[in-house]
């Protein structure tokens, strides 16, 4: 489905723009954290998310300020959909003192409290339980406050979210649980390892809506997490959205992907959500977006390659030994 211009205006001048800087912005850093590990300027392993874009810039599109978000190691383009800074995440990346987490975190620890996004998280699951916390907190004050949780199809098959979506069903938690079905778990397709192929059919375990989205589409993607954060502030419960996307690498760094049959990758890169959206917007549109960002990323990598990286003092706060 191509997003049309009509469900793009939103009633508000900009709207279109918004999504593809957002989308861009992603894209274009994970393209930068690619070209650092490949010169070797950044170490250990990385997950990248090109292509998912749409699912996470959609969903936090449809929040607002004091609003929560986890995510997983894949989680780059999630905490900057949700405003953190380029250049505190680059330097999180490079290891550098000005990152997000000091230096101290890397790829997969990315977080930041001022914007919402608690963490992400290594452990496939670990993080549902925690916006279910974030939300029971909120529910406990008597705020209105959502938390979302974003996740791969490959976690649905993991004990932690079906007890995070029991709970969070029972006690009416105003939480979005959404799966970002890539449609691989690591190196397997989900048919081998998920009995069922729509996995928004098991919100129907739990007595909870599942709702499923094109998720190369950031404006249904937006239009479905609205309806679900409006019925989480409302107090009627959480809402399981499964969005339909696809990383266009492999799962880490190290995954040059060759178990994909021919042609999938192709099919799905037809389908870019910020090639569908540029197009729908048009040149004149999106071209000056697409410079804007280029120019925003470089000067943000720029400036995180400068840091220097933690002081030998600094290295042991923070962390345990
Ligand atoms: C509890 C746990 N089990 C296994 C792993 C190893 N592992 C890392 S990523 C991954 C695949 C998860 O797939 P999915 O949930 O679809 O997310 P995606 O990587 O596709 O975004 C696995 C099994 C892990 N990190 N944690
Ligand atoms: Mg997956």
């Amino acid at each position: 489905m191509t997003p049309t211009l009509p469900s793009l205006s939103d009633g508000r001048p900009g709207d279109a723009e918004d999504l593809l800087r957002d989308m861009l912005r992603i894209r274009l850093f994970e393209d930068a954290v690619r070209d650092l590990f490949t010169k070797n300027l950044m170490r250990g392993s990385t997950h990248l998310c090109q292509g998912q874009e749409a699912v996470t810039v959609g969903v936090c599109a449809a929040l607002t300020d004091g609003d929560t978000m986890t995510c997983t190691y894949r989680g780059h383009g999630a905490v900057i959909a949700m405003g953190a800074p380029l250049d505190r995440c680059f330097g999180e990346l490079l290891g550098r003192a000005g990152g997000l987490c000091g230096g101290k975190g890397g790829s997969m620890h990315l977080a930041d409290i001022s914007v919402g996004a608690l963490g992400s998280n290594a452990i496939v699951g670990a993080h549902l339980p925690m916006s279910c916390g974030a939300a029971l907190a909120a529910q406990y004050r008597g705020e209105t406050a959502v938390s979302v949780a974003f996740f791969g199809d490959g976690a649905t098959n993991i004990g932690t979210f079906h007890e995070s979506v029991n709970l969070a069903a029972i006690w009416k938690l105003p939480v979005l649980f959404v799966i970002e079905n890539n449609q691989y778990g690591e190196y397997s397709p989900l048919a081998a390892t998920t009995p069922i192929g729509r996995l928004a059919d098991r919100a129907g375990s739990y007595g909870i809506p599942g709702v499923h989205v094109d998720g190369n589409d950031v404006v249904s993607v937006r239009h479905v997490a609205a309806e679900a954060v409006a019925r989480a502030r409302a107090g009627d419960g959480p809402t399981l959205i499964e969005a339909d996307t696809y990383r266009h690498l492999g799962h880490s760094r190290s995954d040059p992907a060759t178990y994909r049959p021919t042609g999938e990758l192709e099919r799905w890169l037809a389908r870019d959500p910020i090639t569908l959206l540029e197009r729908a917007m048009g040149e004149t549109a999106a071209g000056p977006v697409r410079a804007e960002v280029d120019e925003e990323v470089t000067a943000a990598l720029d400036r995180a390659l400068a840091w220097p990286c933690p002081s030998p003092e600094e290295l042991t706060k923070d962390v345990y030994a």
